[in-house]
């Protein structure tokens, strides 16, 4: 059988299921062209003088490497002028990016994390890009009105597509448009994203869990309780061992979930008590759970989907326990009997 492009992907999806419109599938497409832009930049690594920080910080406070910048670029340009943008946001910047005047405006609003992980580009570890997509609500059609931050503030429940770019020993591109989820792999030679794997399934057990055990004596009770029982291995109440991976690039760690099974957990701790968690909900909790959703896992906060979260503003963080169904039940059951009784 011929070798199945993302246009021809994105075709069928439209003509068979009908869930994804015309701007749809050329926004998704313009996005996979923008994520093959980077990966060339992160390919070249040193060769290109794209190592290193830029010396600024973002609007999280976080130090910006010089690829952050690059691929926020990359994707701002490549998607300004397609008409199919209401708006962008990013990890990057601190408001929404209006699509400028002289270009054409369109009913969709792209957010992204333009490069995840990338405290691990100067190490050479995979990194990656991570979209969500979702719709301008508008009361009257007939009404173009301007658009706004609070047009973002949507649940995660409402996204049209989200996806990730995985730059690693491939480049993947993994999509969801609500019929399950898609992997396509980047042929290099031709510059093309071809299918290799479709209806993605994850395993609803698994003996893998992913955490950053560094952060162990800050972790709330339900997290320390479930962690322990599976450091306690088969001779303690899980009756199995398991086995620990954590590469600190939220995109790789969800694709190795993806592929195999197992629990990411970046929860609540008690070094920034006021904050939910470090992960950001917009640009990488909601675009994840629902991939995760869509491959027959689970993703909550500890105690809520985290695709039911109602959004308070652009750059919410939040609690992120998601992979393998019954262990991310597991620890929200846990979660729930640690709760005070009302
Ligand atoms: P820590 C990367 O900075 C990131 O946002 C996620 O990709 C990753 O899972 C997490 O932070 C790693 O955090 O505290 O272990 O460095």
């Amino acid at each position: 059988m011929s070798s199945v492009s993302l246009s021809r992907y994105l075709i069928e999806q439209q003509r068979v299921h009908g869930s994804i419109p015309p701007p749809l599938r050329l926004l998704l497409e313009v996005v996979a062209r923008a994520c093959k832009r980077i990966a060339i930049s992160v390919g070249k690594g040193a060769l290109g003088g794209v190592l290193g920080s830029v010396g600024t910080e973002n609007v999280q406070g976080e130090v910006q490497k010089k690829l952050d910048i690059i691929a926020n670029e990359v994707l701002i340009e490549a998607n300004e002028w397609g008409g199919h943008l209401a708006a962008m946001a990013s990890e990057e910047m601190d408001g929404i990016h209006p699509i400028p005047n002289r270009y054409p405006a369109g009913e969709y609003l792209l957010l992204f994390d333009p490069l995840d992980g990338s405290s691990n580009i100067d190490c050479n570890v995979s990194i990656g890009t991570i979209f969500s997509v979702l719709k301008k609500q508008r009361e009257d059609p007939s009404v173009i009105d301007p658009v706004c931050e609070a047009d973002f503030l949507q649940p995660g429940r409402q996204q049209v597509a989200a996806g990730y770019c995985l730059y690693g020993p491939q480049t993947t591109l993994v999509l969801t448009v609500g019929n399950g989820v898609a992997i396509f792999t980047l042929d290099r030679e031709q510059g093309a994203w071809v299918l290799t794997q479709d209806r993605v399934r994850i395993p609803e057990d698994t003996r893998e869990f992913a955490i950053n055990m560094s952060n162990m004596r800050h972790w709330a009770a339900p997290v320390r309780r479930y962690i322990d029982e599976c450091l306690a291995g088969k001779e303690g109440p899980r009756g199995k061992d398991f086995n620990m991976r954590w590469i600190a690039s939220m995109v790789a760690d969800v694709h190795r979930i993806l592929s195999r099974g197992g629990i990411f957990l970046y929860p609540w701790d008690k070094r920034e008590p006021d904050k939910p968690g470090k992960l950001r909900l917009m640009y990488e909790a909601n675009p994840m759970a629902w991939i995760i959703e869509q491959a027959g896992g689970a993703a909550t906060n500890g105690v809520q989907r985290i695709l039911d979260i109602q959004p308070r503003h652009l750059h919410e963080r939040v609690a992120v326990i998601l992979g393998s169904k019954n262990e991310v039940e597991r620890v929200t059951r846990y979660h729930t009997e640690a709760a005070p009784t009302a």
